[in-house]
Formats: structure tokens, C-alpha cells, sequence
């Protein structure tokens, strides 16, 4: 006996074949620009200007490609560059790591700020960290940071330190001199490693309608990857910078940028701040 189609199934039918079309002709576009486009039949005209940013490794390893930006609708975002994560006294210090590591993205991310500053990308930075209570703190994370941190961990000021490690009003817990952010610039917060769970990443892109996130902070394995995880799973066009990235170990760093580039992009894809910054100047946003 044949299967009834209920009528919601008949409109997911519709909705497939409209939706393959559009993959058939970017497709075919892509065969002949070798760029990911940007989808104005999906997001509308461009906002700002359209501009194309080189990736590496995409779709496949040993080959270059290009994703296609509208500077209206893009958003460079640093992730966590707070003292805790790469500077002395702070969390990471506290648990043994090599600091250098996390503060090597520091100036490609001064460059790209000021590269981007002036123009109509929107800039975001984010902060993790608990309340002063610690009432927003898993009991597994402070505990696991007390025993790395040779009982300091979470909440606790080290000996020498700045303040509460990962405690929201600490200076150890907000943004670093160098990249500290702007007027104009958001300011998001957050208890976790990812953003999209708990804090209010995804409406405040929403309402700026971004649809290309250009990814940089640390560490690169951590809230960089769950952040770019998050965002690649609601369909935003994620672009890392690799040298705007670090983690606490030099080989999970090389492993994460190499997982993104998995799959023709399984997170996304992978860039530098000299070829973001080279587009953005080509494409005289300023
Ligand atoms: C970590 C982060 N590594 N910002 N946080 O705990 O990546």
C-alpha cells in the first residue's frame, strides 16, 4: 500500500528542490571563481560593500579559494584576550603554561583592529568568566582549576596575582591594554567556553544581521573552536585568522586550525590577518 504524504511533507518537498537549486548554481559558480559567493538570494543585497577574503587549504588541502563578504554584514570578533588567558598572574599562568603561546596573536589582532576600525565591520570582543558568587560556576570547572592550579583555582586570588582568577570586576579578568575595546565596539560576556549557549551572542548578531564572522583570540582549541563550532552550526560563514590565535599547546593549536579545514570546511575555513586586512584595503572600506 502506498504511503500517505501527510501535507507538511509535500512543503518540505518544495522547499528542498528550491533549496538544491540554489546549491546547484553556487556550485557552478564556484567551478568558475573558485569563491564562495555571497548568498543575496538567501541574506538580500549587500549591506555594505562586497569583498573577498582568500582562504587556504579550501576545499581541499593544497588549494586556495575565496569567501565573499558583505562589510555590512560581517563581523570581526576577539575572543577572550583578557589577562587571565595571557598574562602574568592570570588563570593560565597560574595553571603552568608557556604565556608566550597565548599572547602571540596580540599584534596580528592590533592590526586587524586597526585595519577594520573606521570601516562598517562590526567589531565584538568577548570575556569569559563568573560571577562574583560563582553562582554561574560548574562545581567540575573550579574544582578541576583548584587541582591544575595547585589549589588556586577559580575565585581565588594567587600569591602575586592581579585578583580572582576568571571572576567577573577582576583586572586580571578584563581585556588586555592593547586590544581593549573601542566606543562603538560590543562587549559580550560569558561563563562558558562557547557564547551561543549562555550569553547573548546570537541575538545581538542577529540584530546586527551578521551573517560572516571573522574569528580571532584564544585559545585556538578552546573557546575559539567551541565559539566557531556554535556559530558554523546556525550557518554563519566563519573565517579564522590563524595568526590572530594561540592556545596553551602549540600542537593543539596546529590540530584545531587543521580540523576546520576537514570536510571542505567542516567548521569553516582558515585565514591570516595580512590577507584579511590586504582585502579589506583593496575593497576601500575605509
Ligand atoms: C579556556 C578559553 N581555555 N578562552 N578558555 O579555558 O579558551
Amino acid at each position: 500500500m502506498a504511503k500517505k504524504i501527510r501535507k507538511y511533507e509535500e512543503f518540505l518537498e518544495k522547499g528542498r528542490e528550491d533549496f538544491l537549486k540554489k546549491i546547484e548554481e553556487g556550485y557552478e559558480r564556484f567551478q568558475k571563481t573558485k569563491t564562495y559567493e555571497f548568498p543575496t538570494w538567501q541574506y538580500g543585497e549587500p549591506k555594505g560593500k562586497l569583498f573577498k577574503v582568500e582562504v587556504e587549504d579550501a576545499p581541499k588541502f593544497g588549494q586556495n579559494s575565496f569567501i565573499e563578504l558583505d562589510s555590512g554584514r560581517t563581523a570581526f570578533i576577539s575572543i577572550d584576550m583578557q589577562t587571565d588567558f595571557c598574562g602574568d598572574g592570570g588563570y593560565v599562568d597560574v595553571m603552568g603554561y608557556d604565556l608566550s603561546l597565548t599572547k602571540a596573536p596580540i599584534g596580528p589582532i592590533k592590526n586587524v583592529l586597526d585595519a577594520v576600525r573606521g570601516t562598517d565591520i562590526k567589531v565584538i570582543h568577548t570575556r569569559e568568566g563568573h560571577e562574583r558568587d560563582l553562582s554561574d560556576a560548574p562545581y567540575n570547572k573550579v574544582l578541576r582549576s583548584k587541582i591544575i592550579g595547585h589549589g588556586v583555582g577559580i575565585g581565588e586570588v594567587p600569591k602575586d596575582g592581579m585578583g580572582r582568577l576568571l571572576t567577573k570586576g577582576e583586572p586580571n579578568w578584563d581585556i588586555i591594554e592593547e586590544l581593549y575595546p573601542v566606543e562603538g565596539e560590543m562587549v559580550i560576556d560569558k561563563a562558558g567556553k562557547g557564547a551561543f549557549g549562555q550569553s547573548n551572542m546570537h541575538i545581538v548578531l542577529k540584530n546586527l544581521g551578521v551573517t560572516h564572522l571573522v574569528i580571532t583570540g584564544i585559545t585556538t582549541d578552546v573557546c575559539v573552536h567551541t565559539i566557531m563550532r556554535e556559530a558554523n552550526d546556525y550557518g554563519y560563514w566563519c573565517i579564522v585568522l590563524k595568526d590572530g590565535v594561540g592556545a596553551t599547546d602549540q600542537g593543539n593549536h596546529e590540530a584545531a586550525l587543521k580540523s576546520i579545514k576537514m570536510q571542505g570546511g567542516v567548521f569553516g575555513n582558515v585565514s591570516d590577518s595580512e590577507k584579511f586586512i590586504k582585502a579589506v584595503k583593496d575593497a576601500g572600506l575605509k
